[in-house]
């Protein structure tokens, strides 16, 4: 009977995939700074007599005065709402009296923040942006040293989360920390086609990213389910594309707001457009855009691409995309091509005869010949472009701004190639949230190595960053944050943080923290590693 006992309880030890629950740090950053010294010594942060000061002086007031607003209600509201956690779980009114001891610095009254460039309200964050930091946290108060407004913005995001509850009462240790992000482009990627997702899902995930120092907001904008978009010049396309004409769009004032939103918090929204494939929700309002597919001689009901041989074609893009790059204010602009099905294109006779005037012998000839255009427009309108890695792949001839955004497997071998023609590549190969696995589940996407390539320091250089993706088909405004968060964070200390940085053991307890203060600040980000307590 014993023996028996025995056995079962190790059948339990041995089905049960979790040991015992993730003891969260306190006081950790996420991502993890470059370089980051820290004491005992400490002090106690009273929201209520705490402050920022900023330059007198700044030249973008408002963009710095607004972050100050913000990190003060975090700082504040982290202490009523810990605090109320606390004394539930200590089943009591009043927890310990703070001890004060040797380590005890007082009260912090502070947090100087100085930038070096000058700055202006209506600044749009841009590639290449300097976003480094330093901030120190000493027996003489605290300041945050930024050459940008967008650096200082990092530092703040930074000093919020040094800040935690000890003994019902907030305290910031003695910190020196230097820190810069390893990659320029830290993106998360947001399909609003497969599923509508409404504009405070959006906001919520610009917050999110915020949290984690993502700088780049892909919007994937529209697909072959519905076109959300609510055009200006062809208001049709979401009236007939979308999945509700008028609550399934995003209007011209969301649009804005969401690159507001973006913007102050030192986020780019690149819109993605894709085509030629990935378009059949334009076919609603204009199917002489798409291919007719043909079986057996005659057209079968059914439309493909788009149609890459009519001067329509380029005529109406040439429309739509000037007025998405006067709405969109990033110098890029993601123009898709990726998943090109050339089956229908194939079966056009149409189709056959231009390929055939034309000299184009392949199909993936044909889709840079369209690519071509598109690229061509752009260029006229002074936007530089990302494209999926098929476009690069198939050979058509980009510019050296061009980024290839590399996705599927074999990602690596691609970022080679890519790098090996000189061109910038961002990278989200092993980084998608749509795909599930048991668990916390971003241990794959923590030991992901984007430059785990054969290549030169010189190819290495143009890997630009990354972007983790989620692609909506199975996830609407419902379960969307649950899945994006806290998953993409280990994307984000991938891009933000040292190559060294690479321990997934060590990240764990700074992760269990990192999701509990996401949830704190409203972020549904589920927990990272199994079994264990927000306190
Ligand atoms: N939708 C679009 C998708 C994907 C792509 N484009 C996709 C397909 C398979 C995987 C990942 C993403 N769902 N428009 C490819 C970029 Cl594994």
């Amino acid at each position: 009977m014993f023996k028996l006992l025995i056995a079962l309880s190790a059948l339990v030890v041995i089905s049960s995939a979790y040991g015992p629950a993730v003891r969260a740090t306190k006081g950790q950053v996420w991502p993890k700074p470059q370089q980051e010294e820290k004491t005992s010594d400490y002090f106690i942060v009273r929201p209520h007599t705490f402050s920022f000061q900023g330059p007198a002086d700044i030249g973008c007031p408002s963009l710095l005065d607004d972050a100050f607003t913000r990190y003060w209600s975090i700082i504040a509201t982290s202490a009523s709402l810990e605090r109320r956690g606390r004394l539930a779980e200590m089943g009591k009114k009043h927890t310990k009296f703070w001890q004060l001891d040797e380590s005890f610095l007082g009260n912090l009254e502070s947090l100087k923040v100085e930038v070096s460039d000058e700055c202006t309200d209506d600044a749009l964050p841009d590639f290449g942006d300097n976003e480094n930091y330093t901030l120190t946290v000493n027996a003489d108060g605290a300041t945050l040293s930024a050459q940008t407004i967008w650096g200082a913005l990092r530092g703040l995001e930074t000093f919020s989360q040094l800040i935690y509850l000890e003994q019902d009462a907030l305290v910031i240790n003695a910190t020196t920390i230097t820190d810069f992000p390893r990659f320029s482009f830290r993106g998360l990627h947001l399909d609003t086609s497969r599923h509508f997702l409404p504009v405070y899902i959006i906001l919520q995930t610009l917050d999110g990213m915020a949290y984690n120092k993502f700088n780049v907001f892909h919007w994937h904008l529209t697909d072959d389910q519905s076109f959300p978009y609510k055009s200006r010049v062809y208001p049709e396309l979401s009236e007939k594309g979308a999945y509700h004409p008028v609550s399934k769009v995003f209007e011209p004032s969301d649009v804005a707001r969401v690159i507001e939103y973006a913007r102050v918090r030192g986020i780019r929204v690149i819109p993605e457009f894709d085509t030629p494939g990935h378009t059949s929700s334009w076919g609603a309002a204009h199917p002489e855009l798409l291919t007719t597919c043909y079986s057996n001689n005659q057209p079968n009901g059914y439309l493909g691409p788009m149609d890459p041989s009519k001067d329509t074609t380029y005529d109406f893009i040439n429309n739509l995309f000037t007025e998405v790059v006067g709405v969109f204010p990033d110098s890029y602009f993601h123009i898709g091509g990726d998943e090109v099905d050339f089956s229908c294109w194939q079966s056009n006779p149409d189709i056959t005869t231009f390929m055939s005037d034309n000299n184009i012998s392949s199909y993936e000839g044909l889709e840079n010949y369209f690519i071509q255009h598109v690229v061509d427009l752009l260029d006229k309108l002074n936007s530089k472009y990302l494209v999926w890695e098929e476009v690069f792949v198939n050979g058509v001839t980009l510019p050296n701004t061009t980024l290839v955004h590399v996705w599927r497997g074999g990602g690596f071998d691609t970022l080679r190639d890519v790098t090996k023609a000189g061109k910038y590549g961002v990278f989200s190969s092993c980084w998608y949230l749509d795909h599930l696995s048991s668990g916390g589940d971003w241990q794959k996407f923590y030991e992901c190595e984007p430059l785990n390539f054969d290549g030169t320091d010189e190819q290495k250089k143009l890997v630009l960053g990354g972007a983790a993706c989620m692609w909506t088909e199975s996830v609407n405004e419902y379960n969307v944050m649950p899945r994006v968060w806290p998953r993409a964070c280990a994307t984000a200390e991938k891009l933000w943080s040292a190559e060294s940085v690479n321990d997934f053991g060590a990240a764990q307890p700074r992760l269990e923290e990192h999701a509990c203060r996401m949830n704190m600040r409203g972020i549904a980000a589920q927990p990272p590693n199994g079994p264990g307590v927000c306190l």
